[in-house]
């Protein structure tokens, strides 16, 4: 394992981790989330046919959503629905949603592994970045949309420097695949191939390793959260925009704040997020495994980017609402149930920790 940092304790607590994980009587077998290009050929495909089994499938939130048309869009409608609420209680809401996209590609559409998750830092190299398996036009999601200019383009609020794309899709499994959903906060039916708008360069700058280091480095989770999450500049943008603008860049549809996760690549970005915040956790878990901090509201204090907003501060009881996808699924979960990947509505963890 890679060094993270010079004092080298990092590698040790994450070590010391996998060996004496944190055993929960009602989680003795997780699932393991393995990195995409650790899967063998088969897997990628059977992973890839899961997803296009969502998309084919009935949705059970069509009575809510109009635009809903497929049980994947049931997810897709839920983030679009939640978002002005749930950011930036992010990576805690995240965690738990994420790993309900994973037990519905289990239990209805046969995946038999657990969500895979993309560690960009491997591919965050400008030459080397559309290589990336992930972009792979048969065992991947396929690569960028058609070149569109979009320097003018007056929709767009933040322009991405080096942005490549901006059409649709045009090789891969997902080839002229159909979002419904969006833009923005619109949950109305509006029919369109999903885009993608690749900026090498700037992914490369926000997805590699000297990014994930100092993210890590951060000594409480607020800190942790405020590195992690950056803020909406280009400059100031950090990792989870460099997944979602690197690929999305100006207009490719998984930029789009609200309906992000209709591009399937949305699940693997933010399966690594949640495995850095695993991994940041380990290092010291009596501390760290139930930390809590952060704003209840979206653009609150550490986030007031736009001003001073009320809010309160979040406690392991606060209760996000999580949506109407999962069928007798809880409507609401307290942060405390998530913060334990083994624990509480959790059962799963990462074949690796940090780099
Ligand atoms: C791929 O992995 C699966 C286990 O998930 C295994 O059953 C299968 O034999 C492997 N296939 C190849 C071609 O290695
Ligand atoms: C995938 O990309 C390779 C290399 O660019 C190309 O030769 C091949 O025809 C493509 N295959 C498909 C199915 O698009
Ligand atoms: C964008 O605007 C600039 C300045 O007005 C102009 O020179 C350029 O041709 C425009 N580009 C496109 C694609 O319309
Ligand atoms: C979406 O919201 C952004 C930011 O508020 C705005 O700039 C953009 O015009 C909206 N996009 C569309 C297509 O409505
Ligand atoms: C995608 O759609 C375009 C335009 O309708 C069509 O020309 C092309 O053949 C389609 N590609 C695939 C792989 O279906
Ligand atoms: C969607 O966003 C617009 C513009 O920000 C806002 O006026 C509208 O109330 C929002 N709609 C919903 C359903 O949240
Ligand atoms: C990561 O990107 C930043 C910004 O471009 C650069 O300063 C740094 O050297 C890069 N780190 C690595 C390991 O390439
Ligand atoms: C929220 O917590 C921060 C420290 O994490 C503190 O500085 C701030 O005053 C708290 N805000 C409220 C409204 O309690
Ligand atoms: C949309 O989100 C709000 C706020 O969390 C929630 O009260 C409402 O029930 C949600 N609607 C649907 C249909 O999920
Ligand atoms: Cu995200």
């Amino acid at each position: 394992m890679k060094l993270l940092g010079s004092q080298g304790l990092l590698p040790v607590a994450v070590e010391l981790l996998a060996l004496a994980p944190l055993v929960s009587s009602t989680c003795s077998n997780p699932i393991v989330r393995k990195e995409w290009r650790t899967l063998n050929m088969t897997e990628r495909k059977s992973y890839i046919s899961a997803v296009k089994c969502l998309q084919a499938k009935q949705p059970i939130t069509r009575n809510l959503f109009e635009g809903v048309r497929s049980r994947y869009d049931d997810f897709v409608a839920a983030h679009i629905n939640e978002t002005d609420y749930v950011h930036f209680v992010m990576f805690r809401w995240h965690r738990y949603y994420v790993s309900q996209y994973e037990t519905a590609l289990r239990d209805e559409c046969g995946w038999e592994g657990g969500q895979p998750y993309w560690d960009w830092t491997l591919d965050a190299e400008p030459e080397i970045f559309l290589n990336s398996p992930v972009f792979d036009n048969v065992t991947g999601f396929g690569g960028n949309g058609y070149y569109i200019d979009t320097a003018n383009d007056t929709s767009v609020d933040i322009h991405v420097p080096g942005k490549l794309g901006g059409g649709c899709v045009k090789d891969g499994p997902f080839t002229n695949y159909t979002v419904h959903l969006g833009p923005n906060n619109s949950t109305a039916y509006n029919p369109r191939c999903m885009t993608r708008d690749i900026a090498p360069g700037f992914a490369s700058a926000k997805l590699n390793s000297t990014m994930v280091e100092w993210t890590l480095s951060a000594e409480n989770y607020l800190d942790f959260d405020i590195r992690a999450e950056g803020d909406v500049s280009v400059a100031g943008m950090t990792y989870h925009a460099g997944g979602h603008k690197g690929v999305g860049g100006d207009v490719g549809i998984i930029a789009d704040l609200y309906a992000s996760p209709s591009d399937p690549l949305f699940f693997l970005h933010h399966a690594n997020m949640d495995r850095l915040w695993w991994t940041w956790q380990g290092v010291d878990p009596s501390t760290r495994l139930y930390q809590v901090q952060g704003p209840d509201t979206k653009f609150a204090y550490p986030f007031d980017f736009y001003g001073e907003v009320p809010y309160k501060n979040v406690t392991l009881a606060f209760e996000m609402h999580v949506g109407f996808y999962v069928p007798g699924g809880p409507e609401w979960v307290r942060i405390g149930e998530v913060m334990d990947t083994r624990g509480g509505k959790l059962c799963y963890v990462y074949d690796k920790a940090g780099l």
